[in-house]
């Protein structure tokens, strides 16, 4: 199933069996850049002071020690196996696809997509057409990223799947030509 955040028209028909995922309040102005921040099915974009908040909210609870430090996390195979072990839930929360990040290297900013697992197949299972829509902070910025629960992710230097992009990956730490470009993503 095919999944799409257009971030400004957002359906229960869109989002399926996800729609009853935990209620994520929308950001208060909290976009500022260095701050953690999760996108959940809606969308609907939070944003937290330490990394470590952002993945306890990410994860509904799930995972609660998360090193401070989003480089150290990445770092940390303990830190993949809890991510991907807390996506195995079947709560209704949606699993962390994925986390990108403001600077090469996997950190010092996050943003945190827990949108769901992605199936097996070459088949793209969620669609972000346009990052503005979800926190425009984030418009060519990313510059590393990790994938988590089965998901590769593709980013794209245009909104709606346009321009160049870095294919399906499952991790870059440094995105190379496109880094800061990314205005839509998909994973798969
Ligand atoms: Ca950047
Ligand atoms: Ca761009």
């Amino acid at each position: 199933m095919k999944r799409i955040l257009t971030g400004v028209i957002a359906t229960t028909a869109l989002l399926g069996g996800i729609a009853s995922a935990p209620a994520y309040a929308s950001p208060a102005g909290g976009n500022a850049p260095g701050r953690h921040c999760v996108v959940a099915p809606g969308p609907s974009t939070t944003c937290y002071d330490t990394f470590r908040e952002a993945i306890r909210q990410a994860t509904g609870g799930r995972v609660t020690e998360a090193p401070s430090d989003p480089a150290v996390a990445l770092a940390s195979a303990e830190f993949a196996r809890d991510i991907n072990a807390s996506g195995l839930a079947s709560d209704g929360r949606a699993p962390v696809s994925s986390i990108e990040y403001e600077n090469p290297n996997h950190n010092p900013a996050t943003l945190t997509f827990a949108l769901g697992a992605c199936g097996s197949d070459d088949s793209w299972d969620y669609g972000l057409s346009d990052i503005d829509g979800v926190d425009p902070a984030w418009d060519d910025r990313i510059s590393s990223y990790q994938g988590y629960n089965g998901c590769q992710v593709n980013h794209y230097e245009a909104p709606g799947y346009r321009g160049d992009r870095t294919g399906y990956r499952n991790s870059q730490k440094d995105m190379g030509s496109m880094n800061n470009k990314t205005s839509s993503l998909r994973w798969r």
